[in-house]
């Protein structure tokens, strides 16, 4: 008996950089689409001309009437599926996906998947760091920014690899139905994108869909939220900063030093790490446990770890003015985020932070800064939409101060720091209302601190 032929078009809403690889990705596939977009102009456009310029594309405002008719739709993750056309779609049935859905129903080599609030972008660098060094062939995508900025999608067009390491978001999670990663990882939780989700449990559940249908999963022994809660048989590796477990990595003490263990074998010693802070031997760790857990040595994993020097604008430091240490951290783009750093960099200095924060809240309670700024940090300098609101969720007794702009914020964080303090960039803001993109804003902080010189 013969089917009925689908004439329905699959369409991919959202015009980025996801947008454009699904578009490449399903060309090369044969498959018919078209694309969407709510903005007249989106940021890919003219590339998606002149690659393929018969590929259909409807943009402004969003027509339920597309969706409906669509025979699925490829969900951008910048674009909420609480969108209310994509509800309609969904409660008709039309299935809604997204890239790393399909990446992962296409790809034959395995997934070493990585999520969290943060040092995702760290950990999936480290673990490129170890994958090199051990010779493998691997692809890295995902969430990704800056040069390396991948959807995952583009990987499947290139030459096949012995596996692949993706950087994941919860808004890419939000559509992905079964992983199948070889081994996945929450590596904290912290409030995020409160701006998208109705509460943390609701961002918590997001983060949560990486572990599906995981044959192994590396958990942070000191966040709960890490734990998958449905793990099925997954074999589990943990990590955390006590002594390390049966299938651990942890800490080991020995003559005041303090050494990252597998068990109880030191790999090496804190101080060889080039990367400084809690959060990031907590990264370390978590890079280790992964890499483990496909089976890779000891020693590239330890030549690895031991010549990181951790990504631009994560906790970097710029220049020494007058004793004065600048430090650019402008990837803490949310509250966890600018605690890590205000704690690492406080237990690294003699004196004090000033502490330059501000921008995008995206719906962040500010007051979980309050201790660590309490703590370490004699100042707040903010910038940007939201200062207003952000000084009033600290205690009176906070310094502050409302700069116009970025040079004004360093130059006043010169003025009231001596030597032996830090200055700070540590937002815990998105950046999109005074800049591009935070490396733009991280940018902007290292040309400020060069006219101070
Ligand atoms: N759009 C609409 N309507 C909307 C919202 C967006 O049509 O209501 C369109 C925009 O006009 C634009 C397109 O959707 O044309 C943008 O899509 P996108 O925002 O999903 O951006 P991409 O370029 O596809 O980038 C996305 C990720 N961006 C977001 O999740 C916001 C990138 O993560 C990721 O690197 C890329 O896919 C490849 O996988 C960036 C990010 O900021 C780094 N991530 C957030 C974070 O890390 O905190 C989650
Ligand atoms: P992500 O990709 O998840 O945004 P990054 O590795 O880019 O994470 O780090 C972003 C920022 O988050 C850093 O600049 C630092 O302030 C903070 N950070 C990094 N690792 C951790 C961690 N393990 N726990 C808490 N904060 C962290």
């Amino acid at each position: 008996m013969a089917t009925e032929q689908d004439d329905r078009l699959t369409v991919i809403v959202g015009l980025g950089g996801t947008g454009l690889s699904c578009a490449k990705y399903f060309a090369a596939q044969g498959e018919k689409f078209k694309i969407v977009d709510s903005r007249a102009e989106p940021p890919s456009l003219a590339v998606l001309q002149e690659l393929l310029p018969e590929v259909e594309c409807e943009l402004g405002e969003f027509s339920t009437e597309t969706f409906l008719q669509a025979k699925q739709l490829v969900v951008s993750p910048g674009v909420s599926i609480r969108t209310k056309e994509i509800v309609a779609a969904k409660k008709a049935g039309i299935p809604i996906t997204g890239d790393i859905d399909i990446f992962s129903q296409q790809v034959n080599a395995p997934i070493v998947a990585v999520t969290g609030s943060n040092g995702k972008s760290t950990v999936v660098a480290l673990l490129a760091e170890i994958f090199e060094q051990a010779g493998k062939e691997f692809g890295l995508g995902g969430n990704l920014d800056g040069e390396n900025f991948k959807p995952a999608l583009e990987l499947l067009l290139e030459e096949k690899k012995d596996l692949y390491v993706l950087e994941l978001s919860s808004f890419q999670l939000e559509t992905t139905k079964s992983l199948n990663a070889e081994v996945a990882s929450i590596l904290n939780l912290s409030a995020d994108h409160m701006d998208r989700y109705e509460s943390l449990d609701d961002y918590c559940r997001a983060k949560q869909r990486i572990f599906r249908g995981c044959k192994q999963a590396v958990i942070n022994r000191d966040d709960k939220n890490s734990y998958p809660l449905e793990s099925g048989d997954a074999v589990v590796w943990d990590f955390g900063f006590g002594r390390p477990s049966v299938n651990g990595l942890g800490l080991l003490e020995e003559d005041g030093d303090q050494y990252l263990a597998y068990q109880f074998e030191k790999i090496v010693s804190v101080t060889e790490l080039k990367v400084f802070g809690q959060h990031n031997i907590s990264n370390v760790l978590a890079a280790m446990a992964m890499a483990m857990a496909v089976n890779i040595d000891m020693k590239p994993i330890r030549a690895a770890i031991t010549k990181f020097t951790g990504l631009p604008h994560r906790c970097q430091w710029v220049a020494n003015v007058s004793g004065v240490e600048f430090y650019n951290d402008s990837k803490g783009t949310n509250v966890g985020a600018t605690v890590a750093a205000v704690e690492g960099l406080g237990q690294r200095i003699p004196g004090h932070i000033v502490l330059i924060a501000g921008g995008v809240a995206k719906g962040a309670d500010f007051s979980a800064l309050v201790p660590a700024i309490n703590r370490w940090c004699k100042e707040v300098i903010l910038i940007g939409q939201d200062a207003v609101e952000i000084a009033a969720s600290f205690d009176a007794d906070i310094q502050t101060y409302f700069a116009s702009d970025m040079q004004d914020a360093v130059q006043v964080a010169l003025q009231h720091a001596v030597a032996g303090d830090a200055v700070l960039l540590s937002p815990a803001c998105a950046s999109f209302d005074m800049f591009e993109n935070f490396q733009h804003r991280g940018l902007s902080f290292i040309q400020s601190v060069e006219t101070l010189q």
